[in-house]
């Protein structure tokens, strides 16, 4: 497909850095006022957590002359059951969708995954503030939460900050050059909440952090090794993390199938998508652009009305096990964040 038919076009060296490297900081693809409307109603919903928290007796004050990037900082040093109640994907707000499914972005997932962009609804939002013990996020590959059969096709990850994320506010950090083979052991950790490589496993390997502006996103691909830490400042990190994929990988958006695209098929062990718990669907389509879904009420409804399906436990580490159910990233969550 030729750089006429997008908006944002990645150029040959982009494209070989995420090929080779694994991973790719673009620095600008979104204008401030395209991710306003996230933070206004981030902000709104943080808002009316403080405002039921201090009328519950649970929250001295609102703190609501403190700005995005501060209040819940602020907030958090006296209950940190606000920033956890909205940690992982507990908040679905209707200006998600519309990040989603920005032009912009889908020219970025359509270079890597093809014309037909399935958005897979595994999208977190990481309020990352100082001290919490959950936020840093130890080194994984994505596909050891996916299933094995897609392990070797693209889930592009598309991890963006909606403030500046800097080394000292715990951005990402990647292993460069280490998502050519196949998956890392990985073993889960201490509050059983993530799965983490042992750092004997990257032998000599070295990280890169990749700090990333308002504004601009880091992609990685599923096998691409990665890591955050704390936030030692008192600027929230605020972030979000959306996957997309082709059509061809497993996949339960409501769709149409052509052939070549996988048909779930439990005898010769194809999955129902390649993270079942939670709901795809279809956000850029040449074939069958009838099935693209179109409004935030339809992608809250998508949320809401999904019957949970579990994933294969391929470390033979049970989910049941999960000390925190509520930061279960295999949960699937029906909340609207009201
Ligand atoms: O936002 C973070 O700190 C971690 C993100 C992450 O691990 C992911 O997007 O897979």
């Amino acid at each position: 497909m030729g750089c006429d038919t997008f908006q944002f076009c990645l150029d040959d060296r982009q494209i070989h850095h995420f090929q080779d490297a694994g991973y790719l900081v673009i620095e600008r693809l979104f204008d401030d006022a395209e991710l306003q409307p996230v933070i206004d109603e981030i902000s709104a919903d943080l808002d009316a957590r403080c405002r039921a928290a201090v009328a519950d007796g649970k929250l001295s004050r609102t703190y609501e002359e403190y700005d995005f990037e501060h209040r819940l900082t602020c907030v958090d040093a006296e209950n940190n059951n606000i920033s956890k109640s909205m940690w992982d994907m507990k908040v679905v707000l209707p200006s998600f969708f519309g990040l989603m499914t920005n032009p912009k972005l889908l020219d970025v997932a359509e270079q890597f995954c093809g014309p037909e962009v399935i958005a897979s609804a595994v999208y977190r939002m990481r309020p990352k503030v100082r001290s919490h013990a959950w936020s840093p996020v130890p080194w994984h590959q994505d596909s050891a939460y996916f299933e094995p059969y897609c392990d070797m096709g693209l889930v592009l990850t598309v991890w963006l900050p909606l403030v500046d994320a800097t080394e000292e506010r715990g951005c990402l950090w990647v292993m460069p050059r280490a998502h050519k083979g196949g998956l890392f052991f990985h073993h889960p950790d201490d509050m059983a909440h993530y799965l983490v490589i042992p750092g004997k496993e990257f032998g000599d390997r070295k990280p890169v952090v990749a700090p990333v502006p308002k504004g601009g996103v880091l992609l990685l691909t599923n096998r691409t090794p990665h890591a955050s830490f704390e936030n030692k400042t008192d600027v929230v990190r605020w972030s979000m993390d959306l996957r997309y994929q082709g059509a061809a990988l497993p996949t339960n958006a409501k769709i149409t199938r052509v052939p070549g695209e996988a048909k779930s098929s439990a005898t010769v062990g194809v999955p129902l998508a390649c993270n079942p718990p939670e709901p795809d669907f279809l956000v850029r389509s040449r074939i069958r652009p009838n099935e693209v879904l179109k409004t935030a009420e339809e992608f809250i409804a998508l949320r809401k009305n999904h019957t949970y399906q579990g994933a294969t436990d391929r470390w033979g580490y049970s989910v049941a096990k999960r000390k925190d159910p509520l930061a279960n990233p295999y949960k699937s969550n029906n909340t609207t964040g009201s």
